[in-house]
């Protein structure tokens, strides 16, 4: 038997950032010597709120390197623009067509969003799910690793393709593939710097919010200087009424590689004050080899440019087979 098929992408959005880095791309460089993975930069999706057409292509080409630069390794990964392969356009449409709406009005991330945009808000940010499905199905995903926040979204995903083979083919032969969420509970859900609360996001209008892959060390000394803490003494895991404090403790486990035993112990009795800096110097160090390579990439236009081009050639045959399969189970007319 072949190797499972992961896919999962991230929006060329603003800067990547450790929580982007610890809830996903992390993992699947991790997982990703066992698996077929089809990582895509998702950038149909980011023009779903306010863009900057302006940046677009540049945050794009950022994305495409810093999944690179993570250590994602063509070896077993391809890596391609979401745009660049139309077929997640068009099978968004025909999910669109068997998608009721009442579905997509209950997802929390649409109603976080759409409050901040008021009456601008686009039904392109109502059908962001739906093209999220299109992403995965098209690859006849078994794996979709994502953080915390994803998780509705996979179920909307695994409902879009029962319904499609319920209504359009027979249990024997279904036309699209459902698929798992791999979601570890290891850095599913950072949180922001400013409210333990409210997961760390690229679209969180406080820069302070957020440690991203690019800062440098004096930002990330500076951002983690001035976050929110609490006048506690004494540093511990999972106390509800200490939402930044689990959170710093936590990126400082994933970040150092210790385990929660060794890391509840060396800061069971120390203060804000001794431990921010050692969060900071292995904040600092875990992302200097990658800041590095990325600078390197980001220089070496062709050689990304190639790695794109084979991307997407490989990934609209897969996507292609697939979208014949379900235009055919609609009754489509075949191209003559
Ligand atoms: N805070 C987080 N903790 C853990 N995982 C996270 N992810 C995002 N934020 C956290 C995971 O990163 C992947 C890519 O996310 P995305 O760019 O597609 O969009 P998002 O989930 O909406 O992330 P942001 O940073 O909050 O972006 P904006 O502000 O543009 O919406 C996903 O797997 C996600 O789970």
């Amino acid at each position: 038997m072949g190797k499972q098929r992961v896919l999962s992408g991230v929006q060329p959005t603003g800067n990547l950032h450790l929580g982007n880095y610890l809830g996903a791309i992390r993992n699947w460089v991790e997982i990703q010597q066992h698996y077929d993975n089809f990582f895509c930069v998702v950038d149909l999706h980011a023009i779903t709120v306010p863009h900057r057409p302006a940046t677009l292509a540049q945050d794009t080409y950022a994305i495409a390197a810093l999944y690179l630069a993570c250590g994602i390794d063509l070896q077993y990964s391809t890596i391609f623009i979401q745009s660049h392969v139309s077929a997640h356009s068009e099978l968004a449409w025909l999910l669109n067509c068997v998608t009721p709406l009442n579905w997509l009005e209950r997802m929390i991330q649409f109603k976080e969003k759409a409050l901040k945009q008021g009456e601008n808000v686009s039904v392109g940010l109502l059908d962001y799910p739906v093209l999220m499905a299109a992403d995965i199905l098209l690859y006849d995903a078994d794996l979709v690793p994502v953080g915390e926040d994803q998780k509705q979204h996979l179920e909307l995903t695994r409902d879009i393709a029962a319904r499609v083979n319920d209504q359009f083919a027979g249990p024997e032969a279904p036309v699209l593939k459902i698929p798992d969420p791999l979601i570890r509970s290891e850095g599913a859900r950072v949180m922001s710097l400013t409210d333990g609360t409210r997961k760390m996001s690229k679209s969180d209008p406080l820069e302070q919010s957020r440690i991203n892959l690019l800062d440098s060390p004096d930002d990330i000394i500076k951002k983690l200087k001035r976050c929110k803490t609490d006048p506690i003494r004494g540093l511990t895991f999972d106390d509800r009424d200490r939402p930044e404090c689990h959170n710093l403790l936590t990126l400082y486990r994933l970040l150092s590689g210790k385990d929660k035993t060794t890391v509840a112990a060396e800061c069971a009795d120390m203060g804000w004050g001794q431990f921010k800096p050692l969060l900071a110097a292995v904040a600092i160090a875990a992302l200097e080899p990658i800041q590095a390579k990325y600078r390197e990439l980001m220089d070496s236009r062709d050689y990304l440019n190639t790695v794109l081009r084979q991307g997407q050639e490989k990934a609209a045959v897969v996507a292609g087979a697939t979208l014949t399969r379900v235009k055919d189970a609609l009754g489509y007319l075949p191209p003559l």
